[in-house]
């Protein structure tokens, strides 16, 4: 592979254009896959089933799209199918034998699908006979919190409303979701300081900032079209701060892909200052940063006295706070910190950023606290060109959460979803996902049910989680493409193949649209414009109305039917069920939608104190051994969470390869490993060990005692009961590693 790594110089360019239309070409046809490129992100057209960024708020440009949307969007419009033909030829044994990769390259899948007990293979089955399997299951469980229903934010307003209702009346509040192991923690964080579980920011503030701080995330990957705002920004003379243990290319250069000048120019240098943080070095750099506004003096004191609470206890604990111990934890020196500080200190108007990379450690919500901390020494929230941005990552993982998707739901909103449906939805709270992978392990859930998403790859501890699917008597999955997780099924399997977003969705009172929320709480329609996978494809909202009328047959209080039909309908519930959706079907008509209600923004803080709230953490402590590191599972240039689209990540070099360990050069040289051996890695937490298996060591620019690997291959490394406090996030960007280099031995007796 060392030939191979070759990294980019800049993200976005010829390549970008060029990588975008070889998958557009190669999937889906080349004339079928630009129509449906123009209709991406429009008015009136089809939300990008990629990530969450928004589209700008006016004048939309006709490309609102980028490389990796396009990939996307291939992955779901692609021509090939997994038919019932297909299943006869592979044994489930056998499809597991195949890559991630593989799986996902076979295309849709057009008919529902049983796995009967002890069966090899999947069987057609007709939807009738699946929703009565699924409800006969639910049925006979000894009583409702025996079933979990896990949601991928994929899922739009309108199918996840009517899930959530299924789900509820049918008495659990078991709806563990894939925002349990992403933002979680940014809204366990945000709801405690500053009463609301979301950022603050709209897309015009990125006009206006003066400073934007972009820190664990890679938006040149994950988020491409945030590159496009900060680029503008920038030009206005806005200064960047990019915090990542790695120098990612999107935030070092960049070239605007769809500006055709700037194809042949040298690309923008976006990051004006980077730091090298450790791997978890955060809250050490954010209380240096903090330190140094306060050495400053360079307070917004009528914001803290008006707006706020627990300065002084906040001031006194930073103050006990030495700069060795910040410098020595965070791995970047004090100057550096210093400059950080500066940016923060001469702007007015400050936009922080962040992701995974702060969400998924043990103090995740001790990350993104300090973040708030150091906003409010500035009073930098609740005012224009300024706020906090957790940047979402499933297209509507917030809206999920709006509707209703929560193991936790607040008692206001049961008392309206129970008002609305006269029924008495169940109080207790409900298994989140690591809850729920543990119920299932020790039997206490015997029927997985799943809306979207590939929950065995998604979720820590591979083999565990495993064993505990195959415990249960039922596993279900609607889903447009085949993955893992069918392959690892417990006592019977099905597979509910649904319409994706980018198709036609006609019910019987005519075409449908569905809603989504973006990661700025603006709620917009989304249409599709293909025609369906397969004619036997159902739409989410159907699946989960026939199902809930198998289930309950006459004791239910919803018309389940006439709801499925006509989305208005849905979206009338949820406007009177939810509050901030007034007039929910006229104002999503209109181009570009409408902004959800955000208290925060207004400086209202709907805190029990009324007022936004300074915290006090300690710094972590890892206590690492020789030969130990700490371990962050990141993403590629080239896939979409479980979905690997091929084995390159091109900004980082990487060829055909996934199972790498990048290291930094002297740390591979002090355990006497060489780059491009193979090794296992093991996990350590609580005396336990796991071990994945041959790993080519990569060389990289990535902080000493650090390491990284992706996910989903190294999630059998993070222990399930290693996860964030209070979020129950699973650490995953927080795993402690040793390298055992013996697999080299073993491959050159191979050879
Ligand atoms: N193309 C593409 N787009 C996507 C996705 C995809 O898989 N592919 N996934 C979507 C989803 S669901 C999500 S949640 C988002 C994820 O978007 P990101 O959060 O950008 O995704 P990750 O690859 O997990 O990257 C985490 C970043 O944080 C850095 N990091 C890791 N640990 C630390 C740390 O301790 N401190 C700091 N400061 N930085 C750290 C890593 O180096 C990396 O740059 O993207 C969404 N968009
Ligand atoms: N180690 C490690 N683990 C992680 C992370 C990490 O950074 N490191 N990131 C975590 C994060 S941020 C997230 S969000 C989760 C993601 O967890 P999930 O959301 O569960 O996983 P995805 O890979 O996004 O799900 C892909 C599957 O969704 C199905 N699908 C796609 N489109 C549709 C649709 O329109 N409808 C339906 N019904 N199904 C559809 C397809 O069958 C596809 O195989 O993973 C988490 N796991
Ligand atoms: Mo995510």
């Amino acid at each position: 592979m060392s030939d191979q790594i070759k990294k980019s110089k800049a993200a976005g360019g010829v390549p970008a254009i060029i990588a975008t239309l070889k998958v557009l070409s190669a999937e889906t046809g080349l004339i079928r896959g630009a129509r449906l490129l123009l209709k991406v992100n429009q008015s009136g057209g089809v939300d990008c089933p990629g990530c969450a960024w928004p589209e700008p708020d006016r004048e939309r440009s006709h490309f609102e799209f980028c490389e990796n949307g396009a990939k996307h969007i291939a992955d779901e419009a692609t021509t090939r199918r997994v038919t019932p033909e297909f299943f006869q030829q592979w044994s489930v044994a056998d499809l597991a034998l195949q890559s991630d990769q593989w799986l996902g390259a076979q295309g849709r899948i057009t008919h529902p699908m049983l796995l009967r007990r002890g069966a090899t293979h999947y069987e057609a089955i007709s939807w009738d006979s699946a929703f009565d399997l699924i409800a006969a299951e639910l049925n006979s469980l000894n009583y409702p919190d025996q079933a979990i229903f896990y949601t991928s934010g994929r899922a739009s307003n309108e199918a996840a409303f009517l899930y959530q209702l299924f789900v509820r009346q049918f008495g659990t509040n078991n709806l563990p979701d894939c925002s349990n192991m992403c933002h979680e923690s940014s809204g366990t964080a945000l709801n405690e300081t500053i009463g609301i579980g979301k950022g603050t920011v709209t897309l015009e503030d990125f006009d206006r900032a003066e400073a934007i701080f972009v820190i664990g995330q890679n938006p040149g990957t994950n988020h491409p079209r945030m590159l496009s705002a900060l680029q503008r920004a920038k030009r206005n003379g806005c200064k960047l701060v990019h915090i990542n243990p790695l120098p990612e290319v999107g935030m070092t250069r960049f070239k605007h892909p769809q500006q055709v000048l700037g194809l042949f120019g040298a690309g923008t240098e976006l990051a004006d200052l980077f730091l090298q943080v450790r791997i978890n070095g955060d809250v050490a750099l954010l209380k240096g940063i903090m330190k140094a506004v306060l050495e400053r003096d360079a307070l917004d004191r009528d914001f803290i006295e008006t707006y706020t609470n627990g300065f002084e206890d906040f001031r006194t604990a930073l103050q006990k706070v030495g700069w060795e111990e910040i410098v020595a934890q965070a791995g970047v020196a004090q100057n550096l910190i210093k400059r950080a500080a500066d940016i923060f200190v001469s702007s007015n108007r400050t936009i922080f950023c962040w992701a995974m990379g702060l969400t998924q450690h043990r103090n995740a919500v001790a990350n993104i606290q300090e973040i708030v901390n150091l906003m409010l020494l500035r009073g930098q929230i609740g005012k224009p060109g300024a706020g906090l941005c957790p940047v979402r990552g499933h297209s509507n993982v917030q809206g999920d959460r709006t509707v209703g998707i929560w193991e936790r739901p607040t008692a206001a909103f049961l008392d309206r979803l129970g008002e609305e449906f006269s029924f008495e939805p169940p109080r207790n709270h409900g298994f989140d996902t690591v809850k729920a992978i543990e119920a299932m392990h020790d039997g206490q859930a015997k029927v997985f049910f799943a809306l979207g998403g590939n929950f065995l790859s998604a979720t820590p501890d591979t083999d565990f989680t495993s064993a505990a699917l195959r415990r249960c008597r039922l596993t279900a999955h609607v889903s447009t493409k085949l993955n893992r997780s069918h392959l690892t099924t417990g006592d019977r399997a099905l597979i509910l193949p649904c319409l994706g977003r980018t198709e036609i969705d006609t019910q019987p009172s005519g075409p449908q649209f569905v809603t989504t929320e973006n990661s700025m709480g603006v709620v917009q329609m989304s249409q599709g414009s293909l025609d369906p996978a397969s004619t036997e494809l159902l739409s989410e909202p159907q699946i989960v109305a026939r199902l809930a009328r198998a289930t309950f047959e006459h004791r239910t209080t919803v018309d389940w039917e006439q709801l499925a039909a006509n989305y208005d309908l849905i979206r009338e519930a949820i406007e009177r069920v939810v509050p901030g959706f007034e007039n929910y079907n006229a104002r999503v008509r209109e181009p570009g939608g409408f902004y959800l209600p955000n208290a925060a923004r207004e400086r209202v803080f709907r805190t029990p104190s009324g007022k936004a709230v300074f915290t006090v953490h300690q710094l972590p402590d890892h206590q690492l051994e020789p030969g130990q590191f700490l371990m962050m599972t990141i993403r590629s240039h080239d896939q979409f969470n479980t979905s690997v689209y091929t084995e390159n990540d091109r900004y980082r070099g990487i060829s055909n390869g996934r199972r790498v360990v990048f290291l930094n050069q002297e740390d591979i040289e002090t355990a006497g490993l060489q780059p491009q051996q193979l090794v296992d890695l093991v996990s350590h937490f609580n005396g336990e060990e796991r071990v994945a298996p041959k790993f080519t060591v990569v060389p990289y620019d990535i902080p000493r005692g650090c390491a990284a690997t992706y996910f989903p291959e190294a999630n059998v490394l993070v222990p399930l009961g290693s996860v964030a406090e209070k979020s129950n996030t699973p650490a995953s960007k927080s795993v402690v590693i040793s390298i055992r280099g013996n697999s080299v031995t073993e491959e050159a007796n191979h050879s």
